[in-house]
């Protein structure tokens, strides 16, 4: 008996070195286009095909989408994802115009947005959905987080209409709102020069806000601003309480608008 199990683990762990070198084989060798060598349609197809892949940048091509570009993968032990922002202090400004948040900014190895036209891609196949994953981090504690199931967004005709599912997490559902109509699911993006924010003016007690963008900061799918925003300014620790504009996620900390330390937002998708 003793033999056999020997036997069935050395078998095992061949399996297990077969499948790395078979995924360091794909990972090495990809799909060359052009000049440019994609690893996979999605860090999730990445990991899947290389189980013991690390973070770090890959190259990618989602399905239907015109040409391929590089991404930070979170490879993680539920699956690989694709992060599409991340903030951990104020060196890059997120106070960026319309076309800005259409192609990206930052670098994708620290603080960035990946860009709309991007995430519209990474999420528009119909071979697959999409789930969305934040995490916040305090000055404080730890993190906290919230998923959504069916994350897409739509093209720009529809100003990256934002489509999120069922809602699960410990960060509150920021994005339905804190109260009653706020709902940013079903909204287009709005920028400080492009305005789909629901606002013309909204009143807030004895303020009128016509434009959430220059309000809270960045570009959101402001829907009458709203409880989600992770697009403001970033403030440091012990000033980041009480600023109309910083990284919030006002069902998590509330009422008093908690500015978080960081936040990442990443896409992990699954086959229909
Ligand atoms: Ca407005």
């Amino acid at each position: 008996m003793h033999v056999e199990f020997a036997a069935s683990d050395t078998m095992i762990s061949t399996v297990r070195m077969m499948t790395c070198w078979a995924g360091l084989l794909l990972m090495s060798l990809g799909v060359v286009t052009g000049s440019v060598v994609v690893q996979g349609k999605d860090c999730t197809e990445i990991k899947r095909f290389s189980p013991y892949a690390s973070s770090g940048i890959y190259t990618i091509h989602p399905n239907g989408f015109k040409n391929p570009f590089k991404v930070y993968c979170e490879m993680q032990n539920d699956g690989g994802w694709t992060v599409i922002q991340r903030r951990s202090g104020g060196k890059v400004s997120f106070n960026k115009n319309w076309n800005k948040y259409k192609r990206g900014f930052g670098n994708i190895r620290n603080d960035h947005w990946l860009g709309l036209a991007k995430i519209w891609g990474l999420t528009k196949s119909k071979q697959y959905k999409s789930t969305l994953r934040v995490d916040l981090w305090d000055f404080e504690v730890g993190s906290v987080y919230a998923n959504y199931q069916d994350f897409r967004i739509g093209s720009e005709k529809t100003a990256y209409k934002l489509h999120v599912g069922k809602y699960s997490g410990t960060a509150g559902d920021a994005i339905r709102g804190a109260y009653a109509g706020i709902d940013q699911n079903g909204y287009g993006f709005s920028t400080y020069d492009r305005d789909n924010d629901g606002c013309s003016p909204c009143i807030f007690g004895d303020i009128a806000v016509n434009d959430c963008s220059a309000e809270m900061g960045g570009g959101w799918w402001f829907s009458r601003c709203g409880s989600a925003d992770l697009h403001g300014n970033w403030h440091s620790k012990g000033k980041n309480r009480g600023w109309a504009s910083g990284l919030h996620w006002l069902t998590w900390r509330y009422p008093e608008p908690y500015s978080a330390k960081a936040t990442r937002m990443m896409v992990k998708t699954i086959e229909q």
